[in-house]
């Protein structure tokens, strides 16, 4: 069923306790942790606790969840001290996508490249 946990799911793993993470934030419905190959000095993911493949199709089904995940990406940025930071939702293994839960990846720490690809 939509937004159910999926058993071959890392984030799902993560949001149950049974992958560990580096998690620097939660709220009642989402999750901030370190990304394990940081492309940045601060690079976090923040994720909803229910499963969509991607951020489109959580807006779409549950839009109160796919704000609450953009609100507390800004959080989590202003928790790392980052008053300046990239956010980025890759959608599709072409994207560069890897992990089909949704994610929006909270980049910064140093001066990013202008161009976005
Ligand atoms: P994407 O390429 O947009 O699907 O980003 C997925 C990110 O998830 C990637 O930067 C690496 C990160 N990642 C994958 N597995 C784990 C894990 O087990 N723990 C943590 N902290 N991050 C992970």
């Amino acid at each position: 069923m939509a937004g159910e946990p999926q058993a071959d799911c890392v984030f799902c793993k993560i949001v149950s306790g049974d992958i560990p993470a580096t998690v620097v934030r939660r709220s009642g419905r989402t999750l901030a942790f370190r990304d394990i190959n940081p492309q940045a000095p601060t690079h976090l993911l923040v994720i909803p606790h229910v499963h969509y493949a991607n951020a489109a199709e959580l807006a779409a089904a549950e839009p109160e969840i796919a704000a609450e995940l953009l609100a507390e990406a800004g959080e989590a940025a202003r928790g790392e001290g980052l008053e300046s930071y990239r956010l980025i939702f890759n959608t599709g293994a072409d994207s560069g996508q890897t992990v089909f839960h949704a994610h929006v990846h909270v980049l910064g720490g140093r001066k990013l490249t202008e161009g976005l690809v």
